[in-house]
C-alpha cells in the first residue's frame, strides 16, 4: 500500500458504520441511507445473529446496500463472506480472528480493502504481515450488540501499537457513542466503528452527523 492509499484509508475509517438486519427494527435500506446522508465514511454489511438473512435474500439486500454506498462514494465492505464480496465486486472484506485466515483472504481479494479484528500486539503484527489495510481493535467499551467479545480493553492496545511506531490504520470498536468517542481518536486511532449508536438511533442521520463532526474536530486538534 502506498502512503497515499494509507492516508485515504485513514480518512475513510473516520466514521465506519456497521450493520445487518439484526441491528435495527427498521428497514435496513432506510437506516443506511440516512447514515450516509449524515456523513458516514465507510460501511460494513455484517449479516450475523438472530434471523440473519441467508443465500439469495442476503445477496439481494447486500446488493441494494452496495448501490446506496456507491452512489455516495462510501466504501462498501463485507463482513467475513469473501465469496459474497467477490460476487458483488465489493470494495473490501473484514475478517475476525475466528473467521477465514487473513492471508488467504488477501490472496483471494487482490487489492480490495482488507480489515482484520485484533486484540493484542502480536495479532496486529500478524495482520500487517498478512496484508491488512487496517485493523479493528476492541471492545474499547462494553458492547450491548456483541456479547461474545474479548475483555474490554479501553484504548490500551491503540496506545501500545502507536507507541511501537506502527502506522497501520486503526479503527476502534465496541460500545462507542458520541460521549465516549474522543479518547479513541486522541489515542491514535483513525476512526470509530459503530453499530448501535447509529442503527438504534431514532435519527441515524443526526447521529452520524454528530459523530463525523466530533471525529473531524478531534483529528484537527491533534
Ligand atoms: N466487534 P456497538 S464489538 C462487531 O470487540 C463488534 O471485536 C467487537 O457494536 C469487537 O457499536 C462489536 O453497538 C459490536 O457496540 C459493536
Amino acid at each position: 500500500m502506498t502512503k497515499a492509499d494509507q492516508q485515504q484509508i485513514k480518512q475513510q475509517l473516520s466514521v465506519y458504520f456497521i450493520m445487518g438486519t439484526a441491528n435495527t427494527s427498521r428497514q435496513p435500506l432506510d437506516v443506511v441511507k440516512e447514515a450516509i446522508q449524515g456523513g458516514i465514511t465507510m460501511f460494513q454489511f455484517r449479516e450475523k445473529g438472530d434471523g440473519a438473512l441467508q443465500g439469495e435474500e442476503k445477496k439481494q439486500l447486500s446488493r441494494q446496500l452496495q448501490v446506496l454506498c456507491q452512489e455516495a462514494s462510501v466504501p462498501f465492505i463485507v463482513n467475513d463472506d469473501v465469496q459474497l464480496a467477490m460476487d458483488l465486486d465489493a470494495d473490501g472484506v473484514h475478517v475476525g480472528q475466528e473467521d477465514t485466515n487473513a492471508r488467504d483472504v488477501r490472496r483471494k481479494i487482490g487489492n480490495k480493502i482488507l480489515g482484520v479484528s485484533t486484540h493484542n500486539l502480536d495479532e496486529v503484527k500478524q495482520a500487517m504481515k498478512d496484508g491488512a489495510d487496517y485493523v479493528g481493535m476492541g471492545p474499547v467499551y462494553p458492547s450491548e450488540t456483541k456479547k461474545d467479545t474479548r475483555s474490554v480493553q479501553g484504548v490500551s492496545l491503540i496506545t501500545e501499537v502507536r507507541r511501537h511506531g506502527l502506522l497501520i490504520p486503526i479503527v476502534g470498536i465496541g460500545g462507542i457513542t458520541y460521549d465516549n468517542a474522543a479518547p479513541i481518536i486522541r489515542s491514535g486511532a483513525d476512526g470509530i466503528s459503530i453499530i448501535s449508536a447509529i442503527s438504534q438511533s431514532s435519527e441515524p442521520k443526526k447521529a452520524a452527523e454528530a459523530l463525523k463532526a466530533l471525529v473531524d474536530s478531534e483529528k484537527a486538534s491533534l
